[in-house]
């Protein structure tokens, strides 16, 4: 019994005995539930509100099955406990207001049940999840690779590279059906994620670095690519394209269009060139609509001083107070564009490359612009 130390015991135990009237009938009703939860999941196919399209989709599926009915069997005793209980114990009219129900301490057998149920659902669970699992992403990797294909995470859109086909290949994603496939994932800027609901698999996109992603597509359509790491302002919208699993001669004919299209297209990396850019021409309105869509989220319009990451660009090339850039060079149009070129490392951070930021030298001519246009 709990006694706070100084008060008054004033204590009415709850008139209900033990676990309270028709307790082990309501249990036999939730024991029903639970039994007719586990039957729906083990006969109900998934595929019916979702699709598959690879090979391992299927034994995720059975994974999927495992976890929804534990999960919602431990949901009906739960909740319906909470339920019984609350009705049978709840507070009568004649009871004092600091009356208690019935105290339960020390019950051995109670104590080790509940310790030893969830412990062998968390195993039965785990070892599911390993079962499918170590074969889908470490046991393939010593299986032949298949098909590899890179998909190239951007804000906001995926790009992709076959082997055989010069440079990136925009739009939709297609491979043949029936075929093992490894798909490297990584990312240009931010990091993004690579999901098709109808694979089952996800699959973070990082900058600089490679993740793999292992699965045999086994049933032709079309099936969309979602990011589902925020990126952004638009990652709302990356969801525009799709993978698209195709019969082996629709797929050969649509490798060969990309293959004929890009046939001169580079496979070199974007490059920073050594040479000053050409700052002649440069649109501030076209600056300004830029800076919102690649700046704005590291620096503000506002003096030196007011920083978010970067510095406040406001007085940048004419502030007197402003006389040299954090480069230590003059502020001057031709020294900020080497550092929207070359990026910065400095007391603030790092200040990314033209690559990095993905700008074109016509855009760091039309930066500039708008720069030098903030008195
Ligand atoms: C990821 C954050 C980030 C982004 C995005 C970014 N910058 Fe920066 N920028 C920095 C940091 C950090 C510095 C300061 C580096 C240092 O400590 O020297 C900087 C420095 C600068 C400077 C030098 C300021 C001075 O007073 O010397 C300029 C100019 C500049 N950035 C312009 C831009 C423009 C234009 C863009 C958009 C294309 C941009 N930055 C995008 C982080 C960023
Ligand atoms: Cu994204």
């Amino acid at each position: 019994m709990m006694r706070l130390k100084g008060l008054p015991v004033v204590e009415k135990e709850s008139s209900v005995k033990g676990l309270g009237p028709g307790f082990w009938p309501f249990t036999g009703l939730l024991t029903l539930l639970a039994i007719a939860n586990i039957y729906f999941w083990a006969v109900t196919p998934l595929s019916r509100w979702m699709p598959t399209a690879v090979t391992v989709a299927t034994q995720i599926d059975e994974l999927f099955r495992v976890f929804l009915a534990v999960g919602i069997a431990l949901f009906i005793y739960i909740l319906g406990y909470a339920i019984f209980f609350s009705i049978v114990f709840r507070a009568r009219k004649d009871d004092p207001p600091d009356a208690l129900g019935v105290q339960i301490h020390d019950n051995h057998k109670l104590e080790l049940w509940w310790t030893v149920l969830p412990t062998i659902a968390v195993i039965l669970i785990s070892w599911a999840s390993v079962r499918v699992w170590f074969p889908i992403q470490i046991a393939s990797a010593s299986t032949p690779a298949g098909l590899v294909v890179e998909s190239i995470g951007h804000q906001w859109f995926y790009t992709f590279r076959y082997p055989g086909i010069n440079g990136e290949v925009t739009g939709n994603m297609h491979l043949p059906v029936g075929e093992p496939v490894t798909l490297n994932v990584s990312s240009e800027d931010v990091i993004h994620s690579f999901w098709v609901p109808a694979m089952r698999l996800k699959q973070d996109m990082v900058p600089g670095l490679i993740n793999v992603m292992r699965f045999t597509t086994d049933r032709v359509g079309r099936y969309r690519i979602i990011c589902t790491e925020f990126c952004g302002v638009e990652h709302g919208v990356m969801n525009k394209q799709y993978l698209v699993i195709e019969p082996k001669a629709q797929f050969a004919a649509w490798y060969h269009s990309w293959q004929v299209k890009n046939a001169t297209a580079s496979n070199a990396l974007p490059q920073i060139s050594s040479a000053p850019i050409d700052l002649s021409d440069g649109s501030a309105a076209a600056g300004q609509v830029l800076f919102s869509q690649k700046c704005s989220a590291c620096h503000a319009i506002a003096p030196f001083s007011k920083r978010i990451v970067g510095p406040g660009l406001k007085g940048v090339l004419h502030d007197p107070a402003h006389p040299n850039l954090l480069s230590g060079k003059p502020a001057t149009p031709a020294n900020v564009a080497d550092i929207l070129q070359h990026g910065l490392q400095g007391s603030y951070g790092q200040m990314p490359t033209q690559v990095q930021n993905a700008l074109t030298d016509k855009d760091i001519a039309n930066l500039v612009a708008y720069l030098n246009s903030l008195k």
